[in-house]
């Protein structure tokens, strides 16, 4: 689907009932952190939300064995130049959300990957500039890619709704779980 911004790609159904079910499954056999309203998990590298800011320090070492595979099959399908090295995963429950954000320039690359899964919600990009407004829907299995003007040029966020009106259709929230893949920049220590 074009969407009309360079550098966003959107593609439903990346990855099957199954791959979904085990995702979330292994997802929910971990830990939360709970620092902010909504519950977040951090793989590899934690990420400061308030510092905006990335470190050494903030090493997890290895991504896991079971985000392993779905970081290769990112890679292979050229969604990501190179391994993800770090994963955060987020959760929303109807009525929560994410401020309109770009991700952080210094700690993340170039491309940033972020797969659905459970419930559907409307994404809300906003040019930096020309405040230009384009709500994407975002369904459970799917996979956005930013890369480029859609990384850097406009924000991207999730407005805290209970329901999410699309082609003239009120779609109910449920819980969403989105699993985000980044690559960290991190300069020589
Ligand atoms: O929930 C999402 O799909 C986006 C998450 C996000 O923007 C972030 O973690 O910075």
């Amino acid at each position: 689907m074009d969407f009309g911004i360079p550098g966003l790609r959107y593609q439903a159904n990346y990855l099957t009932e199954q791959e979904q079910q085990e995702l979330l499954r292994q997802v929910d056999a971990q830990l939360w952190l709970t620092e902010l309203k909504r519950r977040v998990q951090h793989y590899g590298y934690k990420y400061d939300y308030r510092k905006r800011m990335i470190d050494y320090s903030m090493s997890l070492g290895h991504l896991p064995d079971w985000l392993t595979p779905i970081a290769q099959k990112v890679q292979r399908d050229g969604f990501l130049p190179v391994l993800a090295d770090q994963v955060a995963v987020n959760e929303y429950f109807p009525g929560q959300g994410i401020g309109a954000h770009v991700d952080c320039e210094p700690c993340f690359g170039d491309t940033v990957v972020s797969i659905s899964l459970g419930s559907s919600c409307v994404m809300d990009l906003r040019h930096v500039e020309n405040k230009r407004h384009v709500p994407i829907l975002l369904e459970p299995g799917s996979l956005l890619m930013l890369t480029g003007e859609a990384r850097y040029r406009w924000t991207h966020g999730i407005i805290g709704r209970y329901d999410d009106i699309c082609d003239g259709k009120t779609l109910k929230r449920g819980r969403r779980v989105s699993v985000t893949l980044r690559t960290v920049l991190i300069g020589v220590p």
